[in-house]
């Protein structure tokens, strides 16, 4: 390893930051030196990213910086596609906009569902890169497509390529050779022209930027402050990425019709997990309503659970009002309805608690893998009503923290750290919580 300040770029889906960590054998620390904000706007007839925004904050962000090196992570999935010159041909679309709707349809009329899952071992969802393609009319215009991290790190260094974790999210790379799965492309009337070499987690791209685990997720799981092997996680932001790390895929016939994903994480390991809704409830609805989160928090944590909804229902996907889809389904399904946004916000977090725990017994059940305690990291990490009904759910421990597991996640392996979850428990804030007592013992 070699201590030392590194600078991690990580881009969220509402805001984008640049860290500055200091890295040594048993210390390690991390700063904000730049935050900027921004959200998918419909221009040109889709919701895009502002692509000139993205290049602009990175680039004031890191200005002046003394660093050893750059990592770059971001939200997997969407891409930007270059011409034969390097300029993008339009801004990146959002994997929210409703371009895919009817694609995976389409798609798995021409290769079935079992045999996507077999190349890939990805789970089918309409946000993969390979459904957002097949929608894309410049697909058949460009010469190049870079992932949002690689797409960073080209405008940065000019080298184009494609990093292994993230590559792995769009549903086109062989899960067993872990490099395009031109075959699958061919079929689908991709052109696998498009596609830049793989390259691992830790090789360096040139003026200081190093590879890292650029899907955020994959940085995230990477410093889950785990001291046993027998843990499951939920990497808690607008996303929940709720599951297990395994040493091979799961690539069965139950674990397809579980929707589970074998994401390639950092050193070989696969994450193999379930997308959640997440956050993106709660964020969505206090977008509508303007009203303080924390009192809003404080006040749900006084009401009892009525109604539960499947957080992953397609309707919840787009943006919009989010409280009257989140009434209207609770109405659908003959529940109680939620009368104000407390109860609002209380069915919107029972309802993830309830689908962490129906998740991370689906992951220990078609993987083999049993876990005796929950790692919460990311944003959600701090919200305690979350976390405790999550250990209720579950009837687990939950260990929640680092809040900044991604950041942390990019930075460790900048600095080729030997042992990084050991690190990051040593020299992070962790809260425990434990079931409550007296609720009813969980059925699987
Ligand atoms: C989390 C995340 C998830 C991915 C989703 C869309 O930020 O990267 O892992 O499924 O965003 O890209």
């Amino acid at each position: 390893m070699t201590s030392g300040s590194y600078a991690a770029v990580d881009l969220g889906a509402s805001s984008g930051r640049v860290m500055l960590g200091r890295v040594e054998a048993d210390r390690l620390s991390l700063r904000e030196v730049s935050r900027f904000s921004y959200r998918p706007a419909v221009r040109d007839g889709a919701l895009r990213w502002d692509a000139a925004f993205l290049r602009r904050s990175v680039e004031e962000g890191l200005r002046g910086l003394d660093v050893r090196s750059i990592g770059i992570d971001s939200w997997a999935v969407d891409y930007g596609l270059l011409d034969a010159s390097g300029e993008l041909l339009a801004d990146p679309v959002c994997y929210r906009d409703s371009r895919t709707d009817g694609v995976v349809e389409q798609v798995l009329s021409k290769v079935p569902a079992a045999e996507l899952y077999d190349v890939t071992g990805i789970q089918i969802l309409p946000i993969n890169t390979l459904f957002q393609l097949v929608a894309d009319p410049l697909a058949q215009q460009a010469s190049h497509l870079l992932l949002i991290p690689d797409l960073v790190a080209y405008w940065l260094t000019g080298e184009i390529g494609a990093e292994h974790t993230n590559a792995s999210t769009t549903q086109l790379l062989d899960v067993r050779t872990g490099q395009w799965a031109t075959g699958l492309m061919s079929r689908l009337g991709i052109p696998s022209a498009l596609f830049p070499p793989i390259r691992r987690p830790g090789s360096s791209l040139g003026r200081n930027v190093v590879s890292v685990g650029s899907h955020d997720t994959a940085s995230a799981v990477y410093a889950v402050p785990a001291r046993t092997d027998r843990f499951g996680y939920i990497s808690c932001g607008t996303w929940s990425l709720v599951g297990v790390e395994l040493d091979r895929p799961v690539l069965s016939t139950e674990s397809l019709a579980a929707n589970f994903t074998n994401e390639a994480g950092v050193g070989g390991t696969v994450r193999y997990l379930r997308n959640v809704m997440g956050l993106w409830l709660l964020e969505e609805s206090l977008r509508v309503w303007d009203l303080g989160r924390d009192d809003l928090l404080k006040t749900a944590a006084g009401l009892p659970r009525r109604a539960v909804i499947d957080p992953n229902a397609p309707e919840f996907l787009p943006p919009g009002d989010m409280p009257a889809r989140i009434v209207d389904a609770c109405r659908r399904t003959g529940q109680p309805v939620p009368a104000d946004p407390p109860e609002i916000v209380r069915c919107i977090l029972d309802s993830l608690a309830q689908a962490y725990r129906d998740t991370l017994l689906d992951a220990q059940r078609l993987s083999g893998k049993e876990i005796d305690v929950v790692h919460i990291v990311g944003g959600g990490s701090q919200n305690e009503l979350l976390c405790q009904l999550t250990a209720d759910a579950c009837r687990l421990p939950v260990l929640a923290g680092p809040v900044e597991a991604t950041a942390l996640g990019n930075l460790l392996v900048q600095a080729g750290i030997p042992d990084p979850r050991q690190l990051v428990a040593a020299t992070q804030e962790v809260r425990r919580y434990d079931p409550s007592p007296g609720q009813p013992k969980v059925k699987s």
